[in-house]
């Protein structure tokens, strides 16, 4: 049973939760889906029930884009001004920014995550939207060019109704990196929300309508993923889909728009590596990566989940991390003291130690052993941390684990710490750790991946393109100047002279 009762809740998230059946918003209205299918989301740090959501059904997503569509033919959001559509942007992330402690708490219940860290997925969303919508303001949407005897211009506009699929381990701030590019460019949305984390993405759609952002600019379908997101990414009438999500359901997404001709962004998973050299302060770097695989529990895909470490330095390495991961507090994700929460559902508490099995059987060491963790008063699905070692054949260091759980193997030569990095199927962020700035910097460049980032490991900052490659992703990244350009088509208009 969990200890948490509704007085610990803010009256607003009481009163959310309290609502009746969660609906999508479509239109500006809320909206049930046509046959009254529903589901229920949970709380995974106590397996409590949290609410009722309606579950959309493949007409359902189809009236959704229609809507979308339409309102990108008839609002005039793609007309405005450029200012006036960031200034309505402004006013979302206003609101979103004044409401941060109500998201973030419903965001915490839903994805099991630390509550100070839904702030500040809150606070990442906000800091997105007022990035595009000001970025949006400042570059050139006109380039003139005379080639020939001719002139010619070339004009950016946006597509129409754009699709996005989230998953459930950022739900909000990963909403955030998504549509906020798509709609300062001028187009519309259509946001399918993991069915386990559904709550922020409602809140969102009911905030954008009282912010004055014009009907069905922002629309939120509920539903799974089989269902709602399969109609969604197979709905022709989108100019664009985003999904974020495994690298299995991706190739399903992008078969979809393949068949149809949408273009398709995909951001999948990762088997990041930490390569550490012998020169480096052990433990502060052992700090750094321990915070990084137990932040949220280990299901972020960019971490560094394959950690190489320099043969001098392994034992005392491996004895600072042993240490620290022992230390970390597990508990309840809205219990003050807690470090880390649990993972976000069953299916995932099962696939986290079902890998610490299999990689075990196919002959890896367990150096630290993991397992299920047992928080006192919550029924929830955690795990402890673990630490394995062995061949990077292994099952373990091949395969997204998505929980704490790094994989552990020693390097002598930086080539070798380069091909061992580089020894796998996924490519979206590795890190180098050393003093000698110019070998990181090589290593770093060597690294076959979006993303190397040098003694940090998962920094983010507006205006850094982040985006996969192989396994992990394509169709361009998130975050940067390119990212808005990719949600707008160019239109050239040539004349002779
Ligand atoms: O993801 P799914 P799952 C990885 C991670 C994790 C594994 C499984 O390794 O352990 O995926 O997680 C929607 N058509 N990542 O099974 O199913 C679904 O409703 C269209 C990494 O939960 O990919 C949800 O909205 N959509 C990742 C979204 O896809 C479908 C984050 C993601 O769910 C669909 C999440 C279908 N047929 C998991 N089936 C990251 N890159 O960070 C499901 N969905």
């Amino acid at each position: 049973m969990s200890t948490t009762t509704a007085n610990d809740l803010y009256p607003e998230v009481n009163a959310f939760l309290e609502s009746g059946i969660l609906k999508g918003i479509v239109g500006g209205k809320e909206v049930e889906s046509t046959g009254g299918e529903t589901f229920i989301t949970s709380d995974p740090g106590s397996g409590a029930k949290l609410a009722e959501v309606f579950s959309f059904q493949a007409n359902d997503i189809d009236q959704a884009v229609d809507v979308a569509d339409e309102a990108f033919k008839k609002t005039g959001w793609a007309q405005l001004p450029q200012n006036e559509r960031s200034a309505l942007l402004h006013r979302l992330a206003d609101a979103v920014e004044q409401k941060k402690p109500i998201i973030a708490q419903l965001e915490a219940l839903d994805a099991g995550k630390i509550e100070a860290q839904a702030q500040g997925d809150v606070q990442n969303f906000v800091d997105t939207i007022r990035y595009f919508a000001d970025l949006a303001q400042h570059v050139q949407r006109r380039s003139v060019l005379a080639v020939k005897n001719h002139e010619a211009w070339t004009v950016r506009q946006p597509y129409g109704a754009c699709g996005f699929i989230f998953p459930w381990n950022f739900p909000f701030l990963l909403i955030g990196w998504g549509i906020a590019p798509a709609l300062a460019a001028g187009n519309t949305v259509v946001i399918k929300p993991a069915e386990d984390t559904p709550m922020s993405a409602i809140y969102l759609g009911r905030l954008a309508k009282e912010v004055g952002i014009p009907d069905g600019v922002i629309n939120v379908v509920p539903g799974i993923g089989s269902v709602a997101g399969a109609a969604l990414s197979g709905n022709p009438k989108l100019k664009r889909m985003s999904f974020t999500g495994s690298p299995e359901v991706g190739r399903l997404v992008a078969e979809s728009c393949g068949r149809n001709l949408v273009p398709v962004k995909l951001e999948l998973g990762g088997k990041g590596a930490a390569v550490v050299f012998n020169d480096v302060d052990i433990p502060d770097t052992a700090e750094k990566l321990v915070n990084a695989i137990t932040f949220h529990t280990g299901q972020v895909c960019c971490d560094a989940t394959r950690w190489l470490v320099h043969k001098n330095i392994y034992d005392e390495f491996v004895g600072e991390c042993v240490d620290r991961l022992q230390d970390v507090q597990i508990g309840y994700q809205l219990d003050d003291t807690s470090q880390m929460g649990p993972v976000v559902n069953e299916k995932q508490h099962k696939r986290v130690l079902s890998y610490l099995e299999k990689g075990q059987a196919e002959g890896a060491e367990c150096i630290l052993e993991g397992g299920v963790a047992e928080v006192p008063g919550y029924k929830g699905y955690y795990v402890k941390p673990a630490l394995m070692a062995g061949s990077l054949d292994n099952v373990a260091a091949r395969e997204e684990i998505f929980g704490p759980v790094a994989y552990l193997a020693p390097f002598e030569s930086e080539d070798e710490a380069i091909e061992m990095t580089n020894a796998t199927d996924y490519g979206l962020a590795n890190s180098v750790w050393s003093t000698d700035l110019s070998r990181a910097a090589r290593v770093a460049e060597a690294m076959c991946a979006g993303n190397s980032w040098i003694n940090a490991h998962n920094v983010f900052a507006h205006g850094i393109p982040y985006a996969g490659i192989n396994k992990s992703g394509m169709g361009g990244g998130v975050l940067s100047v390119e990212t808005l350009f990719d949600y707008w088509r160019g239109l050239s208009v040539v004349r002779p002279l």
